[in-house]
């Protein structure tokens, strides 16, 4: 039996189960089951290699984002409208076959905007190109599910459990526990919140369904055992996600105020280029970038080249963003924040200085 085979058997025993306490164990087992089978199908060895593998597309730029969605729902007309990359689009479904990258240009940023083949339900068991692009998926920074604002709002749902089929937990944090795996000494749990969702008994019954006698579990969250299996596995990602309503020119008003106001949504119409610069704010928000831009003593800053660093960055990442041997020869940087408008003086600050977006840093040297 290949392990499809086995994944469906073991579903339509989750489905036959019904869900209670007596049955919450056994529950877990099948779980874990087919959460090793999952895994094994998406890293495969041997000869089915191929499998797991991606669409080959080269990353370029300061961060990647990836288009999934069903077929027809615009996601080239997204690429051509937002880059200078021409990617074929059509009234039938899959016109696209193949990954297509793109660039967005914002403000001096370079994004990279990956067209996809639109996606059908089953994807992440291998139906149509869907393997490849939910592994291509896992490579963004950024994801981006577009939907069809005309049509029903299921086809979220499927492009959600597609996604997760392959380890990608959209705009969820990594769950707070920590597990470390001994060659000794049996199992220690401890926790420090009250477990709601789950108990002591199940992480166990997991645990035993992975073959794992020995470990120390530091549970800080109150977690699902889904989120226990997640980090028992270790290779989940966890990734920003806007969805993007497209085709809003087709909408009420309405519906098209309904959808505007779901979580991380937005609402774009390509064809008529309406809201497509809020898009490009949104793409570059849920990034988490920052751009700083440098200058020298004496001279304007150069704002069409700047640096770009992750949330976080410090002024030493911006030292190694110019020159690698900058930092040993550091003396002090100057910086201008966004309200430099406001308050001529800049700030004298040293390596360990978190930078903002759009700061202008002069780095000083002995
Ligand atoms: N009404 C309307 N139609 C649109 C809009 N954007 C795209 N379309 C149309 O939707 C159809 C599909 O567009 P594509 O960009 O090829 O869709 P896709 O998501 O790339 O499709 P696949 O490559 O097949 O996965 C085309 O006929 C477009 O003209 C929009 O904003 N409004
Ligand atoms: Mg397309």
């Amino acid at each position: 039996m290949g392990i499809v085979e086995k994944m469906k058997e073991i579903e339509e025993e989750m489905a036959r189960t019904q869900k209670n306490k007596a049955t919450e164990y056994h529950l877990g087992l099948l779980k874990a089951k087919l959460a090793r089978y999952r895994a094994q199908l998406l890293e495969p060895t041997g000869k089915s290699g191929k499998a797991g593998e991606g669409f080959d597309v080269q990353k370029s730029g300061d961060a990647r984002v990836a288009l999934i969605g069903f077929p027809s729902v615009g996601k080239s007309t997204l690429l051509s409208k937002t880059t200078k990359t021409a990617s074929e689009t059509a009234a039938y479904e899959f016109t696209t076959l193949t990954a297509i990258p793109g660039v967005i240009e914002y403000g001096g940023a370079r994004i990279q905007l990956l067209d996809l083949p639109g996606i059908v339900e089953g994807a992440a068991q291998g139906r149509g190109r869907g393997r490849q692009v939910v592994s291509v998926a896992k490579t963004a920074d950024l994801i981006i599910i577009m939907l069809d604002a005309t049509k029903s709002q299921e086809q979220r749902r499927l492009l959600e459990i597609e996604l997760d089929a392959v380890g990608i937990r959209l705009n969820k944090k990594k769950p707070d526990v920590v597990f470390k795996q001994k060659s000794a000494g049996g199992i220690t749990i401890n926790t420090t919140v009250k477990l709601t969702h789950t108990d002591e008994k199940a992480v166990r019954t997991v645990l035993a369904g992975y073959k794992i006698h020995n470990c120390d579990v530091m549970i800080r969250e109150d977690i699902t055992i889904d989120e226990f299996i997640d980090v028992l596995l270790g290779n989940r990602k966890y990734l920003p996600c806007l969805y993007v309503f497209n085709k809003i020119d087709s909408i009420s008003m309405e519906e098209l105020d309904r959808l505007a106001n779901l979580d991380h949504s937005l609402v774009i119409s390509c064809e008529l280029g309406l809201n497509l610069d809020y898009l490009l704010e949104k793409i570059w928000e849920n990034l988490g970038l920052v751009k700083v831009y440098t200058k020298k003593r004496g001279v304007h800053p150069d704002l069409t080249d700047p640096i770009c660093l992750r949330k976080g960055a410090t002024i030493e990442h911006v030292c190694h963003g110019i020159h690698r041997t900058l930092v040993s020869n550091f003396r002090y940087a100057l910086v201008w924040g966004k309200s430099s408008k406001f308050a001529p003086h800049p700030q004298k600050v040293g390596l360990t200085h978190l930078v903002q977006d759009d700061d202008v840093v002069s780095i000083f040297t002995k």
